[in-house]
């Protein structure tokens, strides 16, 4: 029961770090500089998340110790302000951020730029490598109707199938690269309708996994990090998510002096622990755990949630906080009100 109680209590403590990134990042929409609006919401996300009552560890985030200062892999977060007495008794969290996913969509006002996290028991998500990752994502219904392994005609017969509609009707998101040519033809001849999308194939997934957002699947290659988050939010969600580590620079379609050599990365890998290399990653190979939180707050407007709304005497958040144990899904209306007594609150 105390167990339970805390879980619950951290969602909202996440929730705060949430929000707190998403509207330091906000402030800078459309400025034009990524840069500075990760670094903002790196800072905000960081110093929130130390208020809360955790031994938190970051697993997945800005970096290596040496490359990022803050939310760095392996830094320990959470429990500042408290005796370490009182600090021992705080539950041992490991925690996936990505304080600005979309640094590029919220420098231009785009849509769906999100502040998010995925937090979990000791060992609860996966320390994936930040490479890239070949991803496919679908909601409940065709949950075990799709294989990463087949053709993109045969999964959308599947998924079709299970939401009892025609290919015509199905709506197919994807990062809009070269690398995803094949993809997108075999999309295209299958009869299937395609949003290409800038950036953020985080939210992208999981807007994949909600019912009523008019987009049936995630297909194609994006960042590693922002896969195990996806699976920590599809544990919530019931969806599923299959994935595969890609570094071929071929299959990249980029050029090759902009990524590490293969060898390179298989070495780094295989120091990693991770020894076979085709491996396809399931959602509980991406985010095992038991008890999962996920948070994300709108930056810029999406298909999930709005954007931090801005109005002089406060701010407005939008967010989703989801929990595994209970399983619940909360969508958070947040209104910061910074004004006096006279400020009127609109519903
Ligand atoms: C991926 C994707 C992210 O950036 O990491 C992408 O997972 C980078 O891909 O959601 P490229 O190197 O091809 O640009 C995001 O889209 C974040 O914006």
């Amino acid at each position: 029961m105390k167990n339970l109680k805390a879980e619950r209590e951290l969602s909202l403590d996440f929730l705060r770090v949430c929000e707190a990134a998403a509207i330091e990042s906000a402030k800078t929409m459309g400025q034009g500089d990524r840069k500075y609006s990760d670094h903002v919401a790196v800072e905000a996300m960081r110093e929130v998340m130390d208020t809360v009552p955790m031994r938190g560890r970051i697993v997945i985030g800005e970096g290596e110790r040496d490359e990022a200062p803050m939310l760095y892999i392996g830094e320990e977060v959470g429990g500042g302000g408290y005796s370490d007495e009182v600090r021992e008794s705080f539950p041992e969290i490991d925690i996936a951020v990505d304080p600005l996913e979309g640094t590029n969509l919220c420098a231009v006002g785009a849509n769906n730029a999100i502040a998010v996290l995925a937090a979990a028991e000791r060992g609860g998500l996966l320390n994936a490598p930040d490479i890239y990752m070949d991803k496919i994502v679908v909601g409940p219904s065709c949950r075990g109707a799709v294989d990463i392994d087949a053709s993109v005609k045969d999964n959308l017969k599947n998924i079709a199938r299970r939401l009892g509609r025609d290919v015509d009707d199905l709506t197919v998101i994807c990062l809009d690269r070269s690398r995803h040519k094949q993809i997108i033809d075999e999309v295209r001849a299958a009869g299937a309708r395609i949003r290409l999308i800038s950036d953020g194939d985080l939210s992208a997934g999981i807007a994949a996994a909600v019912a009523g957002t008019n987009i049936h699947a995630l297909m194609g290659i994006g960042g590693a990090p922002e896969g195990v988050i996806t699976a920590a939010a599809m544990k919530c969600l019931n969806g599923e998510i299959q994935a595969k580590l890609v570094f071929d620079p071929e299959r990249l379609g980029v050029d090759k002096s902009k990524v590490p050599p293969a060898g390179v990365v298989i070495k780094r890998l295989k120091k990693m622990g991770i020894e076979n290399l085709d491996k396809v990653y399931d959602t509980n190979d991406l985010a095992p755990g038991r008890k999962i939180i996920f948070a994300a707050t709108g930056v810029t407007d999406g298909s999930l949630l709005r954007g931090v709304r801005f109005f002089g005497a406060g701010k407005r958040t939008h967010s989703v906080v989801m929990t595994t144990e209970p399983k619940s899904i909360r969508f958070v209306d947040t209104v910061h009100v910074e004004g006096g007594p006279d400020v009127v609150i609109r519903f």
